[in-house]
C-alpha cells in the first residue's frame, strides 16, 4: 500500500477497559513487517499516518479511542508486536490497551490463560492472562524523573507536580480546581489542557525532551476500599475512562520515590468513572537502568478486566468524502 491509499477492509476488534475503549487492528493494514517496534512506529507515521485518521477519527471511530495495530513481534516468544495510536498520534505504551489486546488475543483463541509477553515500541510487557477476563501486565521500567517542578498555567497561576515515566510522559499534581467527578468533566479537562500548555509554553520536558502529553491530577478516593482516585488528559484531549495504566505506574514510581508506598504493597487506582486498577511495585534490577536522582526505577503491575464490545469489518469506500475521517 502506497501514501494515502487506504486499504479496503480492515479486520477490527474493539473492547473496553475499565471503561477505556481500544480498537485492535488484526489486519490489512502494511504491516512494516522488519526492524525494532520503534522503528515500525516511525514508518506509520511517516508513511501510514492517513490511515491511523481514517480507522480511528470519525465517522468510524471517536477521540476516546485507543487503537492498536497487531505486528509481527519483535522476540519469538511474544504472543504480538503492538503499536498504539490515538486521535493525536502513537503511545509508546499504554496500560489499558495491553489488557484490552489480552482479552482479544483470548478472544480470537491466539492464547489461553497464563504468561505471555508483548512487544511495543518501549519494551516487552509481560503479562498474565486470568480466567474472567482478568489480566496482570508488568510494565516497563517506570521512575520520577523530577519532583515538584512549578509551572505558570494559563488563567490559573503557578502549581506544582511530578514529571514521571509509566511507559508514556506524566505531569502528576494534586492541584486542582473542582473535585475529581465526572460531573466537572469540562472544566477538569480544560484544566489540564491548559497545564499541558503552560508546559510547553515553558519548555518542561520528559527526559531527552520528550514531550510531557499526559496529564494526571490526584485527590482521595471517593471509596474508602481504594488508595486514590485520578483524572488522566490524554494526549488528543480525551480524558482516560479508565485509571491509566502508564499514569497508575508513573504514580507508583512517585509513590515509590517518597517512600509512601513499599515493594509489593497494594495499591488501587480508581479512575473517573470509579473503576479500579489494582497496582504494585518491585524495584528494577540494576541492569534495567541507574536510579535516577528523583527515586528509584520500579516495575509496576498492573491488574484490570476488558470485554469485547465488537467484532466487525471496517470499510473504506472509494467514494467516500470521509473515507481519510473528518477533517481536524
Ligand atoms: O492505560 O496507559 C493507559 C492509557 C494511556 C492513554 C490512555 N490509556
Amino acid at each position: 500500500m502506497s501514501e494515502a491509499r487506504l486499504p479496503g477492509q480492515l479486520k477490527i476488534v474493539d473492547s473496553h477497559t475499565a471503561g477505556e475503549p481500544t480498537r485492535c487492528v488484526l489486519d490489512g493494514f502494511s504491516d512494516p513487517g522488519a526492524g525494532s517496534l520503534a522503528e515500525r512506529l516511525e514508518h506509520l507515521r511517516s508513511r501510514h499516518d492517513h490511515l491511523r485518521r481514517a480507522i480511528l477519527c470519525e465517522p468510524r471511530g471517536s477521540d476516546v479511542l485507543v487503537g492498536a495495530y497487531l505486528v509481527q513481534p519483535v522476540n519469538p516468544t511474544s504472543a504480538t508486536g503492538v503499536i498504539f495510536f490515538n486521535n493525536a498520534g502513537y503511545l509508546g505504551m499504554c496500560g489499558h490497551g495491553t489488557i484490552g489486546v489480552a482479552v482479544t488475543l483470548a478472544h480470537m483463541g491466539r492464547i489461553q490463560p497464563g504468561e505471555h509477553a508483548l512487544d511495543t515500541p518501549v519494551g516487552t510487557v509481560a503479562f498474565e492472562l486470568h480466567p474472567g477476563n482478568r489480566v496482570t501486565i508488568r510494565n516497563v521500567p517506570a521512575y520520577r524523573y523530577r519532583t515538584a517542578v512549578a509551572v505558570d498555567v494559563p488563567g490559573v497561576g503557578p502549581i506544582a507536580g511530578d514529571i514521571a515515566w509509566g511507559g508514556n510522559w506524566f505531569f502528576l499534581s494534586e492541584a486542582h480546581p473542582v473535585p475529581l467527578t465526572l460531573e466537572h468533566r469540562d472544566q477538569l479537562t480544560d484544566y489540564t489542557w491548559a497545564i499541558r500548555q503552560g508546559l510547553a509554553s515553558a519548555n518542561i520536558t520528559g527526559a531527552n525532551s520528550a514531550e510531557i502529553d499526559h496529564i494526571e491530577l490526584s485527590s482521595p478516593p471517593h471509596d474508602p476500599a481504594n488508595s486514590s482516585r485520578n483524572f488522566v488528559l490524554c494526549p488528543g484531549k480525551a480524558y482516560d475512562r479508565s485509571p491509566c495504566g502508564t499514569g497508575t505506574s508513573a504514580k507508583l514510581a512517585c509513590l515509590a520515590a517518597d517512600g509512601k508506598l513499599q515493594p509489593g504493597q497494594p495499591w488501587r487506582e480508581e479512575g473517573i468513572l470509579g473503576t479500579i486498577f489494582e497496582g504494585s511495585f518491585e524495584l528494577a534490577a540494576p541492569e534495567q537502568g541507574h536510579n535516577p536522582p528523583h527515586g528509584p526505577k520500579i516495575i509496576p503491575t498492573i491488574t484490570g478486566s476488558a470485554y469485547i464490545t465488537g467484532e466487525s469489518t471496517l470499510i473504506f469506500d472509494p467514494a467516500d468524502p470521509f473515507r481519510m475521517g473528518v477533517p481536524e
